[in-house]
Order: structure tokens, then C-alpha cells, then sequence
């Protein structure tokens, strides 16, 4: 298990890479080009100054999250060719400075969503936290114009500047279904997938979060078997997983542990977390610790452990402590915490 952290560059984190290198056996940044816009060729010139400020560090960037697909990747628009061929020679510049894994998601319009960002939680830290109530039979188009007239109702990700935005995409979306999905996804692989081959970069699909459609909103990296469908698209390697417990685990009928050992080969990039699944299926994400959510990390561990895990791994989201002041779900603390316990359970297992 090679240990990485998730880093928003210069600027653009509270976190410093000198800090990072301080968490024990933390090699290297998860990073982007946070500020190129899905669809667009990544400029050289900014790849290599973030390559020379890990380096300044002693840090690897051997892994991007993400390089984003363009929403008419995902639509199927005629437009695609365009980004696709972008996607290409950005993998290409990638492989330049040694990038060895890409993870990206297939999740129409949101990326992950949560309807709270800093949930109180009883020990006084707060957390992200899914309200299924403020989301479920709702219709999108009513929200937005509630937003419009009320920016009270606003959202993470409803953001009044995203509103129009918004609303032309849940019209683009409309008669998308799941198979369309499916389609572009095996459109996107299938020219993708030779390409990183070529250069030698593991593509890595992030899971959906949370792992159900949304917003009358498709999403089809959900569980176990849609996974199997994916990895059957392009049979190669190179065309592999970001398992991350935690958009899975939102479901309780994931079973990751199951997940890690049926994929272990096909899994480039882990990431770990916890959630707490409350009877109604809402959820809260709480510290790495087994004891304190509903997925069993240790047994996630183990399932890596067992494989002989050689990917790479971060913790993810974790909780907002010691007053911190940071992005929602990236702490340094509690996510250098996340950190330690998982090394302290693999290295007991190399004990045993
Ligand atoms: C959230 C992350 C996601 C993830 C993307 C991958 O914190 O796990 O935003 O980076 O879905 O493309």
C-alpha cells in the first residue's frame, strides 16, 4: 500500500506540501489543475510546476484526481470528439512527468453531494452529512427556481452562480437513461483506455456518491455487479477502479471488504473512509475508526493486506476538528489521523 494525500495546490489548500510530508509514510500529492475547466487540454507548463514543487519536497505526483470528463462525454454529444481527443494528449502529457494513475468519475452534472458540509456532530466536530429528505422526489428544475427566489435553500453545489448552469443541464439530461450512460461511458473507454495503455497510466473510475441516482439524475457506479460491467468494457488493466468505501458504503448493501477481494487487481487507487448509515439511510461521515461508522475498515484493510496491495491509497473526507478552518471534508488533522490508523492496522497485519 503506497500512502498519498490529496493536495488542491498552492494557493488553493490550507494544507502546505511540508506539512504532508510530515504525516509518516506519506509519499505522495493527489492532485489537478484544479482551475483548467473539464474538456481542456492541461497546460505543459503548468503540469511540470506542480512536478517541481512536490519534487522541492521529496513527494511523488504519481497520481491525479481528477482529469474530468466533459458533460457531453458523458451526453453523447457529437461535441465529445473534441474533449475526448483532449483527454488524450492530456493522459499523454501526464505520462511525462511519471504520473502512473488517473482517477475521474461518469457522475452526470454533480460530483459527489451532500446536503450539509458541516453537520454537528456530539463531540463538537463537524462533518459532511446526506439528507435524503431535502433530495429525494424532488424535482430539480423546482429547486432551482426556489434557489433563484430564495438563496436561503441553497445547497452545496447550487451555488446561485451555477444556477443556469444547472438548469440547462437537467434539460440536457432529461432524456438520458441509464443504458445512455452506459453507451457513452463504453464510447469513452473504448477510445481512452489504448491511449493510456500506450503511456503506461492505469485509469482509475471513481465510484458514484452516494452510490444512487439523484435528481431523476442517472448514475451507474454503484455497486458490484455495474462495476463487473465496467471492467468488461475494456478488459485491460488499464482500465481499473478508484474503490472508495465511502460513496459505496453509503449503501449498506455494498459490502467493500467483498468488493476489495473480488477487484483487488483491477484497483489502482483506494480510497478509505467511514460513514455512519442512520435507519432512514441518511448518512454522516465520521472518523477512519471501524468503531465509529458503519463500514468495518479494518476488514477493508485486511481485504488489501491479503491481496498484497501494492496501489496506492488515501484516507478521504474526514471530519473538521480542533477548529480547523479547511475545505469541507479535508482537514489536515482528522485526515492525518485517517492516516494512522490505517497504517496502524497494516502494519499489524504484516506482524500476524
Ligand atoms: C470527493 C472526491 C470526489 C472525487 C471524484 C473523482 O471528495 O472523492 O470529488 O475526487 O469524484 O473523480
Amino acid at each position: 500500500m503506497r500512502m498519498v494525500f490529496r493536495w488542491f495546490g498552492e494557493g488553493n489548500d490550507h494544507v502546505s506540501l511540508n506539512e504532508i510530508k510530515q504525516i509518516p509514510g506519506t509519499e505522495g500529492i493527489v492532485w489537478a489543475l484544479h482551475e483548467v475547466p473539464a474538456g481542456e487540454e492541461w497546460p505543459m507548463d503548468k503540469i511540470n510546476e506542480v512536478k517541481e514543487q512536490a519534487d522541492a519536497h521529496g513527494l511523488n505526483i504519481d497520481v491525479v484526481e481528477s482529469v474530468n470528463v466533459h458533460e457531453d462525454i458523458k451526453l453523447g454529444l457529437p461535441s465529445r470528439e473534441q474533449y475526448i481527443e483532449n483527454y488524450k494528449r492530456t493522459i499523454e502529457k501526464l505520462s511525462k512527468v511519471g504520473v502512473k494513475v488517473i482517477c475521474y468519475n461518469f457522475m452526470p452534472v454533480f460530483d459527489w453531494l451532500r446536503t450539509d458540509l458541516a453537520k454537528e456532530m456530539n463531540d463538537g466536530s463537524t462533518a459532511l452529512f446526506y439528507e435524503g429528505s431535502k433530495i429525494h422526489n424532488i424535482d430539480p428544475l423546482d429547486l432551482v427556481k426556489k434557489i433563484g427566489e430564495d438563496s436561503s435553500m441553497t445547497m452545496p453545489g447550487w451555488e446561485p452562480e451555477r444556477l443556469a448552469a444547472l438548469n440547462e443541464l437537467f434539460h440536457a439530461y432529461k432524456d438520458v437513461t441509464e443504458e445512455d450512460l452506459w453507451e457513452n461511458l463504453r464510447y469513452f473507454l473504448e477510445e481512452v483506455i489504448p491511449v493510456a495503455e500506450q503511456h503506461d497510466i492505469k485509469m482509475a473510475i471513481h465510484p458514484d456518491d452516494p452510490p444512487w441516482p439523484i435528481f431523476g439524475l442517472p448514475r451507474i457506479m454503484t455497486n458490484k455487479e455495474n462495476i463487473e460491467r465496467l471492467l468488461s468494457f475494456v478488459d485491460s488493466p488499464y482500465n481499473g477502479l478508484t474503490l472508495c468505501s465511502g460513496s459505496l458504503g453509503a449503501n449498506p448493501a455494498n459490502d467493500i471488504p467483498s468488493m476489495v477481494r473480488s477487484f483487488a487487481d483491477r484497483i489502482h487507487f483506494a480510497h478509505i473512509r467511514n460513514v455512519k448509515i442512520f435507519d432512514n439511510g441518511d448518512f454522516i461521515e465520521t472518523s477512519h475508526r471501524t468503531q465509529d461508522g458503519s463500514i468495518d475498515i479494518y476488514d477493508v484493510v485486511k481485504a488489501y493486506h491479503e491481496n498484497g496491495f501494492t496501489g496506492y491509497a488515501r484516507p478521504d473526507h474526514g471530519r473538521h476538528i480542533w477548529d480547523e478552518e479547511c475545505r469541507p471534508g479535508y482537514g489536515l488533522y482528522d485526515r492525518a489521523l485517517g492516516i494512522m490508523y490505517l497504517w496502524g492496522i497494516w502494519d499489524s497485519l504484516e506482524r500476524m
